[in-house]
């Protein structure tokens, strides 16, 4: 069985706790029994994984090489900032789609620029949590899997 894990960078853990005009009320635990119904249809297994902090993202990304087969993949602020996030999922070699709930192109100029985008297969922005739903689908597809 294919494994995918979904990876949530920094203060996502706040979400549907904090500012729900911009980010909705939806919690990353809402988001996550949302993913787990649509894995059930792809016949994929989830690993989640959050963390406020870098390293911590770095090191759950290199513990995915030979473990798991994409990573759907939401960087949060680091989106913009993080060499070092790009280059690790660089070394891993493995799909990875980007998620963002906002659509970052519509909000701050330095939101615009994306370090993840150029080593991911895409990127899905603008569609609140949903946005976790389409990645899925899309990774699984890429996947080669269909859905039941
Ligand atoms: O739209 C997205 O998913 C973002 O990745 C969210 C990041 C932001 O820095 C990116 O530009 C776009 C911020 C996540 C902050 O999450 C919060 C949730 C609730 C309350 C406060 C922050």
């Amino acid at each position: 069985m294919a494994g995918i894990l979904v990876l949530n960078g920094p203060n996502l853990n706040m979400l549907g706790v904090r500012e729900p005009e911009v980010y909705g009320s939806a919690t990353l635990a809402d988001i996550e029994a949302m993913l787990r119904a649509e894995a059930g249809r792809w016949g994929v297994t989830l690993r989640f994984f959050q963390s406020n902090h870098e390293g911590a993202l770095i090191d759950e990304i290199h513990a995915a090489f030979g473990r798991d087969d994409g990573i759907l993949f939401n960087p949060g602020a680091y989106t913009h900032t993080s060499v070092a996030l790009r280059d690790a999922l660089a070394s891993v070699g493995l799909p990875c789609v980007e998620v963002h709930l906002s659509n970052i192109h519509r909000r701050e100029p330095f939101r615009h620029v994306s370090y993840i985008a150029p080593v991911a297969l895409g990127q899905i922005s603008g569609f609140g949590p949903y946005g976790y739903v389409l990645g899925l689908k899309a990774l699984c597809r890429h996947l080669g899997l269909e859905e039941r």
